[in-house]
């Protein structure tokens, strides 16, 4: 079955696919200034699922007031951090509550399985939310015996708070449409913060189901205001507004780039959480029971859409062809179909856009003269499918190597030297994760210093946690999320210092 069936949704689900749909400015629902709309669509058949409002500066503008204003005078600003704790933990429980509800809104706007979006944009999120509510207690400054006094004969005594940090711009990106936002949210309600979050313009809904909740547990006016719209007008207009303090993005690369250099105007502070290209390195002592599906899923879960996916292999020329045979073997299992329907492990890419982009990179591959080992096609006219693909005989320069796909393809070569295979696994542009598969002891603990990635996984590959840091080096990103670097970022040192 590749085309959703929609009748088969639950009750509260269809009633809010076929409700409209409002952003939130002030605690309001509202359209936009400008009347405009934008369409959003299934992409298991490209039917059209609705509209959402299309904002833009105007929209943005009022936003960022109604933030600014709640950051300044409503109750929030004099709410005891303890008060913001039980706030977040009723998010949560909503959220908990309508779980099922947001997972498959998530799953017809996105393409992804209902497994999949119930773990990964509604349970970890409601996670996330208990885990930031318990950081709105346990944030402090230090204090400083005098030391270095500047001033001779006198004593002086500092210390430091920890404040928050201001009106936060969210820009998030379609793949894991409902998790991005709440990576966003938590540590601006655990921090004091307040936010303007701008989704992507493919899967704005479950964002506006959220503002519902948002209003539900008693979140005061104006602390999370969410605008939809597209990234040139909407997010632009977001990331240029003088009155934003920080800007917190994950997206692409490019538009990653386009907005450090746009921040640098204002000094706005930002992180940035872009590409990947991560690399896995198979050796020949590990199990390939593990290794196999391992290294397979990794690119393969979340159809490739994942910023961390494991998209190149370096396997060990002893066992290539074993693993070359497992992997695409395992590729060749994936039952492709439409979100909904419970037999699919895979659904479609985000949107036809996407697929095209994708298609386009393996043909880019085939002429380059890479060869396909399995897959390489899309599947429907006007659904965005892709076939899980594995692709082999590739060459470090090429496209494929280099750039980030963002779909079900995987690159994979032979190794024989491991200082060749270093300096190819940090011979791209990116820098967000790798992987090494052995069970040697002392050639993980050298080879995790040689490896240029914000996380290096060891047997496992794009296993995150809540209370672990996560982000990129290089042009995979600045800045960290979750744990408590997220608390770091959403804050701004004050000194104090007075004599004693
Ligand atoms: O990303 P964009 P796209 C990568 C992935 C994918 C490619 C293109 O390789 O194939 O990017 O995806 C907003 N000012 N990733 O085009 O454009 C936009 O509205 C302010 C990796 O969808 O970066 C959306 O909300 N905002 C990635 C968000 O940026 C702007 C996840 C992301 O869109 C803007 C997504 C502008 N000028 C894509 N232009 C990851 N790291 O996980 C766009 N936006």
């Amino acid at each position: 079955e590749l085309r959703n069936d929609l009748a088969k949704l639950s009750s509260p689900a269809r009633k809010f696919l076929a409700g409209d749909h409002r952003m939130l400015i002030g605690g309001r629902r509202v359209d936009a200034e400008s009347g405009a709309a934008l369409e959003v669509v299934d992409p298991t058949s490209g039917d059209v699922l609705g509209a959402v409002p299309a904002g833009d500066a105007k929209d943005v503008d009022l936003a960022v007031k109604s933030a600014r204003a709640a950051l300044e005078s409503g109750p929030w600003s004099r709410m005891k951090p303890v008060e913001r704790e039980r706030l977040m933990l009723r998010l949560a429980q909503l959220l908990e509550e309508s779980a099922e509800e947001l997972a498959e809104i998530e799953s017809v706007n996105s393409g992804r399985t209902i497994p999949n979006t119930r773990a990964f944009d509604v349970n970890l999120s409601v996670d996330y939310l208990r885990y930031m509510a318990g950081w709105s207690t346990k944030i402090h400054g230090e204090t400083f015996s005098p030391s270095v006094p500047y001033v001779p004969d006198t004593n002086f005594f500092s210390y430091t708070l920890r404040e928050p940090i201001g009106v936060v711009g969210a820009i998030t990106p379609w793949n894991v449409p409902l998790g991005q936002a709440i990576w966003k949210i938590a540590p601006v309600l655990a921090t004091g913060c307040t936010m303007v979050l701008k989704p992507a313009e493919q899967t704005p809904l479950t964002a506006l189901r959220f503002a519902e909740l948002i209003i539900e547990a008693g979140i005061p006016e104006g602390v999370v205001n969410i605008v939809t719209g597209l990234g040139e007008t909407a997010g632009a207009a977001l990331v240029d507004h003088p009155d934003v303090d920080k800007i917190a993005f994950t997206g692409s690369t490019e538009i990653g780039h386009l907005i450090a250099s746009r921040c640098a105007g204002t000094l706005k502070r930002y992180t940035l959480e872009l590409g990947g290209k991560s690399a896995m390195l198979v050796f020949p002592d590990a199990d390939p029971e593990v290794t196999i599906p391992g290294t397979a899923m990794a690119i393969f879960g979340n159809h490739g859409q994942n910023c961390c996916a494991g998209s190149r292999l370096y396997i060990h020329k002893d066992i290539f062809e074993e693993h070359m045979a497992g992997v695409a073997e395992f590729a060749r299992n994936i039952r492709l179909g439409s979100a909904l329907d419970p037999q699919t492990e895979m659904g479609p890419l985000v949107s036809m856009k996407q697929r095209e982009r994708v298609l386009g990179y393996v043909e880019s591959g085939v002429s380059d003269g890479a060869e396909i080992v399995t897959g390489g096609c899309g599947v429907t006219e006007s659904g965005a499918y892709v076939e899980p693909t594995v692709i082999q005989n590739v060459r470090p320069d090429m496209k494929i190597v280099q750039e980030e796909i963002f779909g079900p393809v995987l690159v994979a070569s032979p190794f024989d030297d491991l200082d060749d295979v270093v300096r190819q696994a940090n011979a791209t542009q990116f820098g967000l994760g790798a992987s090494i598969w052995t069970n040697d002891l002392r050639r993980t603990h050298s080879l995790i210093p040689r490896l240029k990635a914000g996380t290096v996984w060891v047997n496992t590959h794009n296993v995150l946690d809540l209370a672990v840091p996560f982000g990129g080096v290089k042009r995979s990103g600045v800045g960290r999320e979750l744990g408590e670097e997220a608390i770091r970022h959403h804050t701004e040192l004050k000194t104090v210092t007075m004599p004693v």
